[in-house]
């Protein structure tokens, strides 16, 4: 209420963190803090969650560039055992108003701290403000754990379309929420036939494309040139990660920090049996009665030209020198 000198300390809600990771925390006055002189405080915290020290304090930016009579002081008393933050704030002369942060709190989480919402309670009945003088509220704070890193649940080629002797676009289903990290130069490639990294510093912005609904990251692969070859793809952790700042699980296993890497097959362009060869075992397949001659038909019957038949087109592709006795390695 107007004119109340009683001033509402507080700690925001909604903060989002992730094991590992530190966040610093302000304890706000939010309507008035003029007269304040003093504040005894404690926060109560979850000690599977947070590891604390005296170190984590500071003063917050309502006081801390105050000097002289004015300049405030700081004695922390951290009981990390309890999971207790016991802190004075002392000045000479009282505050003349304002509101801002007194006291900023660096809480480190846990490596090991479990997913879920953690509070921090700004404890009233230990809390005084000028020794008791003034009357407290608090409103306390919450940070969320997130223990959960992304993982990779499903990847896509050429859109699902059976083209095995293209590579036109990859695209990674992401297990949650990783639009604010992931880019285009998350992605890398390798050619493990030639052992040389593909060079894709021809793709643009425009070549990527996130939804973040689906958590579908596509890259469109059309400007770069794939040659016949085995490749090793890969999505580096560091750089995709989900809001709270959990670095991707490549590997699935459960703890983040991991690149994602898997291998495919450029073929061929005779090699109907996708086995990185071609010879008369593809031949064979392409001039059975069942796929010779036909229609509806796919790469795995001989329809190298993707016009659905399997004719004598289709005989001169396998037939190429290019191709005919071609292997990959
Ligand atoms: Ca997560
Ligand atoms: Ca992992
Ligand atoms: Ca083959
Ligand atoms: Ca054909």
């Amino acid at each position: 209420m107007p004119g109340d000198p009683n001033p509402t300390l507080a700690i925001s809600s909604g903060n989002l963190s992730a094991p590992g990771k530190s966040l610093t925390l302000p304890v706000s006055v939010t309507d008035s803090a003029a007269g304040l002189q003093s504040v005894l405080m404690d926060i109560n915290y979850d000690t599977d969650v947070f590891d604390q020290g005296n170190g984590d304090l500071a003063l917050g930016a309502l006081v801390a560039e105050l000097a002289g009579n004015e300049a405030w002081s700081l004695t922390p008393n951290v009981d990390d055992a309890a999971g207790k933050v016991t802190v004075l704030l002392h000045s000479v002369e009282p505050l003349p108003g304002g509101i801002g942060d007194l006291l900023e709190v660096t809480y480190n989480v846990r490596s090991d701290a479990p997913s879920g919402l953690t509070q921090l309670d700004l404890a009233d009945a230990e809390t005084y403000l000028n020794g008791g003088a003034l009357t407290i509220t608090t409103l306390d704070g919450d940070v969320f754990i997130d223990a959960t890193a992304p993982t990779v649940a499903a990847v896509k080629h050429n859109d699902g379309q059976l083209r095995p002797n293209q590579l036109t676009s990859l695209a990674f289903t992401l297990s949650e929420d990783v639009e604010a990290s992931i880019e285009v130069t998350d992605l890398s490639m390798h050619n493990d036939t030639t052992d040389q990294y593909v060079d894709l510093s021809a793709l643009a912005e425009g070549d990527f494309a996130y939804d973040h609904l689906t958590h579908i990251a596509r890259w469109d692969l059309s400007r770069i040139s794939f040659p016949p070859a085995y490749y090793t793809y890969t999505l580096n952790s560091a750089s995709v990660t989900d809001l709270a700042g959990n670095e991707l699980d490549g590997d699935g296993n459960g703890v983040g920090g991991d690149n994602y890497s898997d291998t495919l097959m450029v073929a061929l362009g005779g090699d109907v049996n996708l086995d990185g060869s071609v010879n008369l075992a593809d031949l064979v397949i392409m001039g059975h009665p069942n796929h010779c001659g036909q229609g509806g038909m796919t790469w795995i019957e001989g329809d190298l030209n993707f016009d659905s038949n399997v004719n004598m087109a289709d005989l001169i592709i396998l037939g190429d020198p290019s191709n005919w006795d071609k292997s990959l390695i």
